[in-house]
């Protein structure tokens, strides 16, 4: 009797299996660390502390993370003897795996006990997909290595146990264990330290960490000449850090971990940081030195929410902005072949400037309704509107052109004017469907059409956030009602949008939509409906004129 040929999946039908098609090997936490320990090129692994730390370790490039006891405790405000509880480091570790894919292997001090701690331990990373632990040979509750000198040490059988223990309690064949020799830490030599290593190898640890906290590397590179590539070898140079990288590959070393640099780090950034604010009573001077409120959104994920919140929410959709910068401008030669939009301010387009606030201020969807010079107009991540008749229609016919968009929560905003970022949260957080952004300390110079009468004066106070509405906005407004300047930016909640779309609608049916601006366009809605002005006491300009452009210079 012939054997049947195996069958073929290209060609037979019938159910795939694993048995029939060889399955690439899945990558886990558990493999991915195994793979970097035991690699034949020298590996790094990145100090982190908490979920956002190990973020941006990944970020970096790193391919594996450290979770250092010291860093986890002190972040926590809490000393590195076992002060923080191995259910709290888990914690940590839970916030950590979920926040980067990146294996992590753990400090996990002395195992937290004896053995049978370790087997506890040991079952609960595996459930939170942690790839591996470190123990070290010392006693419960442990201190950092490099405090004080000749910390006691276990007792190597029993410190045998707590390998096996562990060992015997993976879930995952791939998970790793690596055992710590402290010996030469501890003062107790060279053979001391070889004799433990041995055990613990024989014992079952994948690797060993060979410790010192001597200010070169002499020791190590004797410790891996002695050992040879029994098994993988594991260093942590906080105290020999000016060893060059390569004499640890040269010494057939394995890994290399950089064990707490990023709390290092973050100490002297917010001491530096604290210090100047406290100082200064004032925020000017740092904005620009710290990563900014977006960069934090993103480093968590909040556009991964946005698109869930769209496929999940119904009638959830995130801000769009609708910029109108259709009109050539008057800046002489500068305008000649782009509109003012494009004008440079500070090596940067004007409009760039403009898209980077709007998206600091996590508006994604920019829209930009072109006119003039429109091949000119580009930006990264903006789509565009062209208003074909810009040279005989002013800028309500503009935003007709793009009122199939203004649907849902929208921001408008003249394409020649630059605000601080601030401007974007106040004006979301201020109650209304329309909501204007009005400069009080301004009542004459700027746009005169842009005038606002409110209903209640500007009181300049700080504290004062009272409903302002607006009563009209022109260019023609009686000197003593002026309450402010309309800064060429508002924010319209959905009902706001419908208002919007509506007047325009209106407009168009009167003929006057090719010729009206947008106060005309507000103060029509403010007749029947409130129009919120939130008042701002300067920090912001457009660009009319030559001596504009040179104070945008300054404020970019
Ligand atoms: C840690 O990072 O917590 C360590 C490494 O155990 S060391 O502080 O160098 O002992
Ligand atoms: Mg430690």
């Amino acid at each position: 009797m012939t054997q049947s040929a195996p069958p073929r999946p290209d060609i037979d039908s019938g159910p795939l299996t694993a048995a029939a098609v060889r399955l690439p090997a899945k990558v886990t936490a558990f493999s991915a660390l195994r793979k970097e320990i035991f690699s034949p090129h020298l590996s790094f692994l990145m100090e982190a502390h908490n979920g956002l730390s190990a973020k941006i370790v990944e970020e970096a490039g790193f391919r594996g993370l450290w979770a250092s006891g010291l860093t986890i405790s002190a972040q926590l405000g809490l000393r590195d003897c076992n002060e923080a509880s191995w259910s709290q480091v888990l914690a940590q570790l839970e916030f950590m795996a979920d926040a980067t894919p990146l294996p992590i292997l753990v400090d996990g001090d002395t195992g937290y006990g004896n053995f049978n701690n370790v087997r506890l331990f040991v079952r609960k990373l595996c459930e939170r997909r942690i790839g591996g632990v470190c123990i070290e040979d010392k006693l419960f509750p442990k201190a950092n290595s490099f405090v004080g000198e000749h910390q006691p040490l276990a007792n190597t059988e029993e410190f045998c146990g707590r390998i096996k223990a562990g060992k015997d309690s993976q879930t995952d064949d791939d998970f790793v264990l690596v055992a710590r020799v402290e010996a030469l830490v501890s003062g107790l030599g060279m053979d001391e330290a070889m004799r433990r290593a041995e055990a613990y190898h024989a014992a079952g640890a994948d690797a060993i960490l060979i410790h010192s906290k001597q200010a070169t590397a002499a020791e190590v590179i004797a410790f891996a000449g002695r050992w040879g590539q029994r098994c993988p070898l594991v260093v942590v140079p906080t105290m020999y850090y000016a060893t060059p990288t390569a004499a640890y590959s040269q010494a057939g070393i394995s890994t290399v971990i950089w064990a707490n640099h990023n709390l290092r780090a973050a100490i002297t950034a917010m001491r530096e940081i604290s210090r100047k604010i406290h100082d200064d009573h004032s925020l000017v001077e740092v904005e620009d030195r710290i990563a900014s409120v977006q960069d934090i959104f993103r480093l968590v994920g909040n556009a991964e929410l946005e698109a869930a919140e769209r496929r999940y929410l119904p009638g959830a959709s995130t801000p769009r902005a609708i910029v109108l910068a259709a009109s050539r401008g008057e800046l002489g030669e500068l305008t000649r072949e782009r509109p003012k939009c494009m004008v440079d301010v500070r090596g940067r387009p004007l409009l760039h400037h403009l898209v980077g606030t709007l998206q600091s201020g996590g508006i994604r969807r920019i829209t930009v309704v072109r006119g003039y010079g429109r091949e000119a107009v580009a930006a990264d991540g903006i789509e565009t509107v062209d208003n074909e008749r810009f040279a005989e229609t002013g800028e309500a016919f503009s935003l007709g052109c793009a009122r199939h968009l203004i649907t849902g929560a929208t921001v408008l905003v003249y394409g020649d004017v630059l605000f601080r970022g601030y401007f974007l949260d106040a004006i979301g957080r201020s109650a209304g469907d329309i909501v204007l952004a009005v400069d009080g300390s301004r009542k004459a110079n700027g746009r005169p059409r842009d005038l606002v009468a409110t209903d209640r004066p500007y009181a300049g106070e700080y504290l004062d956030d009272s409903p302002v509405r607006l009563v009209e906005m022109s260019s023609t407004l009686a000197p003593d009602s002026v309450a402010g300047e309309w800064i060429g930016l508002a924010r319209l909640t959905a009902a706001g949008a419908e208002l919007v779309r509506n007047e325009i609608g209106r407009m168009e049916e009167e003929g006057l939509l090719e010729r009206a601006d947008l106060p005309l366009l507000f103060t029509r809605i403010a007749r029947d409906h409130p129009v919120a002005v939130q008042f701002f006491d300067g920090h912001w300009l457009d660009v009319d004129t030559m001596g504009d452009l040179a104070a945008a210079r300054n404020f970019a």
